[in-house]
């Protein structure tokens, strides 16, 4: 297949996903053309079978709002047509979904009879924050019923959209994925602990954008309670809005020292392998895709109990769960935990067996195939 896929290129859970599935698709032989601002980030290098198409945004003063989605929709009409796109594969509703639907109309006349399908898979704050905004929701509630396919990354995403949006169509739920073989502790990866910690240190690690909703200060809260009882260290990766209140609570509290902030990163999986346990203390997580990443290597992930994360974490088998800003009892977990040596192996081999064996991209993916199959034969 010829897949169009366009998603927010930069940091975030959605883009990241998008990308590994088209690296996925790509090596499986589909045709995949990447259409986005800028080089999505997990795309690092020229691979066969994967093209990019950057969306340029001209500016005239007049336009205080340079219109991207406009650009983008032409661009996905382009690229659609000069390459005989068999689909088009948004991620993230905002404003992906209604771009598509743009090149989808203007591409109409000219594929006669077979129209352009697309396909949008919801993420997160699609839907729960951005969408759910009044001025956002009827044309995001629109461009879904009006995409040729839906998918969300949990059960509880494709819950809420129906809820909250009362939308008609189906929505396929999905879930997000891992490539285990790339998510791996491998003894070379290994080697490069003392970087971060000594032997008799354990390491905590904290992955995410760093906005509000992460709660990247309760990171801090739990692992100053942490390392009062368990010689330890943190280590937070990824950047955002709330980082310096972050690093000005680990200054206040003198644990600045025993925290390093390793800012936005290429090869996540060299750096999450090194440590023990994963704090993900988010307000919510429609998925929780830091945490999957996190139990393919064998890194025990605390997280809260929200969302889509029950989905992805089964609690006292592959990691933990607590309430939102209970950061006593995730504080708690983490140190039982952490000073026990045999039950911290155990559950980092469960945390990975459960990524391998619902989560792996080569259980996904395919999965993914037969959904545009689904969509193209419905089209046709
Ligand atoms: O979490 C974010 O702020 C980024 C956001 C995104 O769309 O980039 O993440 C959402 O999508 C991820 C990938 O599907 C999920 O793993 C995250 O749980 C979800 N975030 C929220 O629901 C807050």
């Amino acid at each position: 297949m010829k897949i169009g896929i366009t998603c927010y290129p930069t940091y975030g859970g959605s883009g990241v996903v998008a990308t590994e599935l088209g690296i996925e698709l790509a090596q499986r032989g589909h045709e995949v053309h990447f259409i986005t601002y800028s080089q999505p980030f997990r795309l690092r290098e020229a691979q066969p079978n994967i093209n990019f198409h950057e969306v340029e945004v001209s500016s005239y003063p007049l336009f205080e709002y340079p219109p991207y989605d406009l650009a983008l929709a032409t661009r996905m009409a382009e690229v659609a047509q000069i390459y005989s796109l068999d689909l088009l594969h948004v991620h993230y509703a905002i404003p992906h979904s209604v771009s598509a639907m743009l090149a989808k109309q203007m591409l109409a006349k000219a594929r006669n009879p077979h129209k352009l399908p697309f396909v949008t898979t919801l993420h997160g704050t699609d839907i729960t924050l951005v969408g759910a905004d009044r001025s956002y929701l009827p044309i995001t509630r629109f461009s879904i019923e009006e995409s040729d396919g839906v998918t969300a990354i949990s059960k509880y995403l494709r819950d809420r959209t129906y809820k909250e949006f009362n939308v008609r169509n189906e929505i396929d739920v999905i879930y997000n994925f891992v490539n285990c073989d790339v998510y791996h502790r491998t003894p070379e990866i290994m080697a490069k602990r003392s970087e971060f910690a000594s032997d008799d240190e354990r390491l905590l690690v904290h992955l995410s954008n760093f906005r509000p909703v992460k709660r990247v200060c309760d990171v801090i809260e739990i692992f100053d309670r942490v390392q009062k009882q368990v010689p330890s260290r943190l280590m937070l990766i990824g950047d955002g809005p709330d980082r310096s209140q972050a690093e000005w609570l680990a200054v206040e509290k003198g644990i600045h020292e025993r925290v390093i902030f390793l800012g936005k990163q290429d090869l996540v999986h060299e750096k999450l392998a090194l440590a023990d346990v994963m704090l993900l203390p988010s307000e919510l997580e429609s998925f929780g895709l830091a945490a999957l990443e996190a139990m393919a290597c064998e890194v025990v992930p605390i997280a809260t109990r929200v969302g889509g994360i029950p989905e992805v974490i089964e609690h006292g088998i592959s990691g933990y769960m607590a309430d939102v800003r209970d950061v006593a009892t995730m504080a708690r977990c983490a140190v039982e935990l952490l000073s026990d040596s045999d039950r911290l192996k155990q559950m980092g081999l469960q945390a990975r067996n459960a990524a391998r064996a619902r989560f792996c991209a080569s259980k996904i993916i395919p999965t993914y195939e037969d959904f545009y199959r689904k969509v193209l034969e419905r089209a046709s």
